[in-house]
């Protein structure tokens, strides 16, 4: 058992695999086949491939905002890895690894960042709720979807994801309290990226981790090295077994690193210095996975290489088509809130309208 043997207290974080990608503690290293840990790997450096492309597009003016996920490919994508595919998923709006993990179409995703909500209406084999962008909301959608599933008599559990920013917000205490008390087959993960916005993680809170906030709802809490593939695995992989046998729910907190900006209307050279991002670019996780895979001989740099261009080819050839779709039409932003425009959603409009025509037409 590892949930319980890692004091978040005593600022004791799990890590089994290190900076070098050399297992260091080999008797917590989860059982993964090769072929799951080769599809992990690939779909976080395809989830880099989207963001480096992507944040060329915008910079292109091709691709309206666009909210990174460099640095935390492993934190998504290994613990999305840990449960099953009817499992549910509620997102905040920087899960990129996740969706591509259950399989969301990319061109929903383009489509979503392009200003088009129908991109969040996932296949329904793909169990992951829409982007919820007021910050920890979906933590009640995940308390209500856990709910929901044990009042069925199913055995699926869901995952919320929130960030550090996030657990400040009154729905992360409602949330926890509520799934704890219900026991519910929840499971919470916080991607500490170590910023919300331009706000460090040591101003959110005086607590000295986010994972000991588990305590006090009399739930297990870990910190984990949200870097390390096998942490998070491990980690996510006990809590949704505790979750599906009925022994309800774990905050998980994911001890990682935003490496890009926040969003693409974001300059976080303005508020962090250059030699921290350097600090953290050494403990990237996509390179961490690839020493450690290429050590085992699973994979090589021509193989590599071969899965890069490819990926790039693809990426390209999706953006393009879903660039030709053109923007969202004006009236979409008003006509969906009321049956009927209020007097002042009318004015608004109206004012909007005319700036349409004159500045962007
Ligand atoms: C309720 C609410 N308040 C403020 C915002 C504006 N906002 C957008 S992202 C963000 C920071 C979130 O930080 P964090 O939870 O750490 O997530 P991260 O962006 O680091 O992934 C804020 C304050 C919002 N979207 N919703
Ligand atoms: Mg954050």
């Amino acid at each position: 058992m590892i949930l319980g043997q890692f004091d978040p207290l005593k600022g004791e974080r799990l890590q089994i695999m290190n900076e070098e990608g050399v297992i260091v503690k080999p008797e917590l290293m989860p059982e993964l086949s090769v072929e799951t840990l080769l599809t992990i790997y690939k779909t976080m450096k395809f989830s880099r491939i989207i963001d480096e492309k992507t944040l060329q597009y915008q910079r292109q003016g091709r691709m309206l905002t666009y909210a990174p996920n460099l640095g935390q490919e492993a934190t998504q994508v290994a613990s999305v890895a840990a449960s099953r595919q009817t499992d549910w998923i509620a997102p905040s709006f920087r899960e990129l690894g996740v969706w591509l993990y259950r399989g969301a179409p990319l061109d929903k995703i383009f489509l979503y960042w392009f200003g088009n909500e129908l991109g969040m209406k996932m296949p329904e084999e793909v169990r992951i709720l829409p982007i919820s962008v007021p910050i920890a909301s979906q933590m009640q959608h995940a308390t209500g979807l856990a709910y929901a599933s044990r009042y069925k008599g199913l055995d699926d559990i869901a995952i919320a994801y929130v960030g550090d920013g996030g657990t400040s917000q009154g729905d992360f205490h409602e949330a926890l309290n509520f799934a704890a008390v219900q026991d519910l087959p929840n499971v919470f993960i916080i991607q500490n990226n170590q910023f919300a916005i331009s706000t460090r993680r040591m101003l959110q809170t005086r607590a000295e981790t986010l994972a000991q906030k588990a305590i006090a709802y009399g739930i297990p809490g870990i910190q984990v090295d949200g870097n390390d593939v096998f942490a998070v695995y491990a980690a996510t992989s006990e809590a949704v077994e505790r979750a599906r046998s009925g022994k309800g729910p774990t905050l998980i907190e994911a001890y990682t690193y935003r490496m890009g900006a926040h969003t693409t209307s974001d300059d976080p050279t303005v508020y962090r210095q250059e030699e921290e991002v350097k600090e953290w670019a050494a403990k990237d996780p996509i390179m961490r996975l690839k020493k450690y895979l290429i050590a085992q001989g699973h994979w090589d740099e021509a193989q590599d290489a071969a899965y890069e261009e490819e990926r790039g080819k693809y990426v390209k050839t999706v953006f393009e088509a879903v660039e030709k779709t053109g923007l969202m039409p004006l009236e979409d932003i008003f006509d969906f809130v009321y049956a009927e425009r209020t007097p002042i959603l009318e004015s608004q409009y109206r004012h909007k309208k005319a700036f349409y025509e004159k500045e962007v037409k």
